[in-house]
């Protein structure tokens, strides 16, 4: 399949040769009313990727050049089987998901000619490798309307993403409307860091996204950010909160990047972390996150709810463990599977079955493996999002403007590529992984430019990490082919408006005579 321009990697795909198959304004999309929503997906891509505009029927007539997509429910959840000669193209899928992926995939196939568009005769059996593949987006440090995040699940869905984790409270705001506790976005929603404009979301903004995301097959994986990255709660609720406190790390950053110190009663607009805290060992509390994890949960349809748990640098060890130990209890009775980062793996009390979310490096320091480990010990399983390689967020060169560099350094399109889920933490195989996550943390992204310049193209690196088989499994899973196929998906990422960086370690096609100047 080497050359196929397909990311994420297919599970299997072979080009048996032949003449390929030629679209134009005469090709119909044939589906029946289960395959309604695909053939309108199919229709609206092409139409982007090529100017055409394609009827489509319930049935073909005979002999008719066609694009015909169909829900057979034959073979394994989100899967499909594409073929493709120069009579026809199917799409066949076990699911309403699985024919969405086809459709994505027969998109990525139109290649452009002198003359025409053509989809190359191929034949392709493909099934995601995890059935958790997720993008994280930081709505807190910068917060992004629902256009905004609208756009960047429609870009993740196109890559074979189905999960959607909202960072939705930090220190610098509280961006989802509770009706239990109002003040949290009276008081704690209007700022974001560097003095930039804040917001939240209302309860019906909160279900649009929702509702987005399903249409593209995406969940939602809400977040509550406990019990540290709180200083916004603070502003709401003093009384459950710690004073901040000011390490040397939070006075280095405000060195480094000016702004002030984090302060009692005020909004904070800087990047520091650890500083802020809940209070452990106050009953109040733990009322607060009930009424918070509950209505949370019930405003959520997905199954799980994150609830945090890094950097909780200013709480001592045995407070941290305890808070874990309640507040994934709390998580768990609203009905939803807890997820917390791997730090909360550190208490014996977590509850049973929670998520672990690895962020550390694809080397493992500091224990972060011990820490991740605990959480399939408690009969939970691992999300892998190594930070030295899939922190979206990180520079892609030493010079680019936006981004940051904690994660050792720049992290170029190869080093986000070239690592696999089950060789991070050791003694964690496919079986202990629930999949694999990008992060999109804002501290220097503003706008969806921004986030397409930092996420693209290494999120289809974290694609192939979570829906393809694993790296170096075949020649197609190293990363001169995927520079080549990632390479091959320039034009259409220009086409619907993606914004994203020309790598240069990456050679980008264009739609030579066809399509010189109809981008930039
Ligand atoms: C670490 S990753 C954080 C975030 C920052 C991010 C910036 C994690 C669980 N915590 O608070 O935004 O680094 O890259």
């Amino acid at each position: 399949m080497s050359l196929l321009p397909l990311v994420p990697a297919p599970a299997h795909a072979s080009s048996p040769g032949g003449a390929p198959f030629r679209l134009s304004s005469g090709t119909a999309i044939v589906g029946d009313a289960n395959a309604a929503d695909a053939v309108a997906a199919l229709r609206t891509l092409i139409q982007r990727r090529t100017g055409l505009r394609l009827s489509s029927v319930g049935a073909a007539g005979p002999g008719a050049p066609t694009l015909a997509l169909e829900i057979d429910r034959v073979g394994r959840a989100e899967s499909y089987r594409l073929r493709a000669d120069t009579a026809s193209v199917t799409v066949a899928a076990a699911d309403a998901a699985g024919l969405f992926y086809g459709v994505q995939s027969l998109g990525q196939l139109i290649t452009a000619t002198d003359a025409d568009w053509v989809i190359p005769a191929v034949q392709i059996d493909d099934e995601p490798r995890f059935a958790y593949r997720g993008v994280m987006l930081d709505v807190a440090r910068h917060f992004f309307d629902v256009d905004t995040v609208r756009a960047y699940i429609e870009r993740a869905a196109a890559l074979k993403f189905n999960v959607l984790h909202l960072h939705l409270t930090d220190d610098q705001g509280w961006r989802l409307q509770l009706r239990s506790r109002p003040a949290l976005t009276d008081r704690a929603s209007s700022t974001a860091i560097g003095g930039d404009r804040g917001g939240y979301y209302t309860q019906n903004e909160y279900r649009e996204i929702i509702a987005h995301a399903a249409a593209h097959h995406m969940t939602v994986v809400p977040e509550i950010d406990l019990p540290g990255h709180t200083h916004a709660v603070s502003l709401a609720y003093p009384e459950l909160c710690e004073p901040p406190v000011l390490s040397e790390h939070v006075r280095e950053v405000v060195r480094e990047y000016g702004g002030d110190l984090p302060t009692s009663g005020a909004p904070y607009e800087g990047m520091a972390v650890g500083f802020s805290s809940l209070k452990i060992h106050d009953e109040a509390t733990y009322a607060f996150l009930a009424d918070v994890l509950g209505e949370v949960a019930a405003l959520t349809p997905g199954p799980y709810l994150h609830i945090g748990g890094d950097e909780a640098l200013g709480t001592s060890a045995a407070d941290y463990a305890e808070f874990i130990g309640r507040a994934t209890a709390l998580a768990a009775a609203t009905g939803k599977t807890p997820i917390t980062w791997h730090e909360a793996g550190a208490s014996a009390a977590l509850a049973p079955g929670t998520i672990g979310q690895y962020w550390g490096f694809v080397s493992p320091t500091d224990g972060a493996d011990d820490k991740a480990r605990a959480f399939v010990a408690h009969g939970g399983r691992l999300i892998l999002s190594p930070a030295d390689a899939i922190y979206l967020d990180m520079k892609f060169a030493a010079d680019a403007p936006l981004g940051l560099t904690w994660a050792r350094g720049v992290t170029s399109g190869q080093r986000a590529y070239e690592w696999d889920a089950a060789a991070v933490v050791p003694g964690i195989d496919d079986s202990g992984i629930l999949g694999v996550e990008a992060p999109l943390w804002t501290e220097t992204v503003r706008t969806l430019d921004d986030m397409d310049a930092l996420a693209f193209p290494r999120i289809a690196a974290a694609a192939e990490a979570a829906w393809s088989p694993p790296w170096k499994a075949s020649e197609d899973r190293t990363w001169d082919s995927f520079r080549a196929r990632v390479g091959d998906l320039g034009p259409l990422w220009a086409r619907l408006g993606i914004h994203f960086t020309a790598l240069p370690e990456i050679d980008w096609a264009t739609d030579g005579a066809r399509g010189d100047g109809e981008y930039s």
